[in-house]
């Protein structure tokens, strides 16, 4: 069993009949969606899933996972999802899999947030991954040139054929390289001021438990 299988079956445990959880994006979270499958399957269990990118949907509802629409849930009981960073005081980065919107719209509406990863997501302060950015198509030249002259180094997100990534929403995605953040907290405000900045993949104070896969088992975080 690979890290990834490691902690999405260990995070599938955390899911309990009748819940609505929220089902995240990536090749990590894709295990757990594996795993929940098999225990709708083989255990009957009962829960609503709630996802996070089309891709996800069409995962969950191939293994026969009952899904809603976001607006057609109360509220979410669990998510669980993927990250490309988790710092030492556990703030994240979110996107590399292009689905950081409605990933972080299911998370804020989200009781409990898990996030799995393998150990080699764990850093000190986050930045080393390109923070992606959501903007609409319309001026999104213009931002890209502002991030040039702030020094972020950004650049267009492409999809495997090398041509412009496009969401799940429409829209683009500019990656910023920026080196290490050293304030999180204030460069997500700075992102949200920005008109046309759909949303960014900073994740701050927003996860309760983070299960890490090492060669020694997952380590459950809480
Ligand atoms: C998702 O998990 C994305 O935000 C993030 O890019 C991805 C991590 O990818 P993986 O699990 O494939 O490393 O939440």
């Amino acid at each position: 069993m690979n890290l990834k299988e490691m902690v999405g079956y260990k995070a599938a445990e955390f899911v309990k009949d009748g819940m609505t959880v929220g089902l995240g994006t990536g090749s990590t979270a894709y295990y757990m969606v594996e795993a929940i499958g098999k225990r709708v399957k083989e255990d009957g269990l009962q829960i609503v899933g709630v996802t996070t990118s089309f891709k996800t949907a069409d995962h969950a509802r191939a293994l026969g996972i009952p899904l809603k629409d976001i607006d057609e849930v109360e509220k979410i009981d669990l998510t669980i999802d993927g990250a490309d960073e988790i710092s030492s005081q556990y703030q994240g980065i979110k996107g590399g899999g292009a689905a950081h919107l409605f990933e972080k719209i299911v998370a804020n509406l989200s009781d409990k947030n898990i996030w799995i990863v393998d150990e080699s997501k764990l850093v000190d302060e986050l930045g080393a991954f390109p923070l992606p950015i959501e903007v609409v198509h319309f001026g999104s030249g213009q931002l890209f040139k502002l991030f040039e002259k702030k020094g972020y180094k950004p650049t267009w997100r492409n999809d495997k054929e090398g041509k412009q990534l496009v969401t799940d929403s429409g829209n683009l995605i500019i990656d910023l390289n920026m080196g290490l953040i050293e304030e999180p907290l204030k460069l997500a405000k700075w992102l949200d001021s920005l008109t046309g900045v759909v949303e960014h993949g900073l994740f701050l104070n927003c996860v309760n438990t983070v299960i890490v896969g090492t060669s020694e088992g997952p380590v459950v975080e809480e």
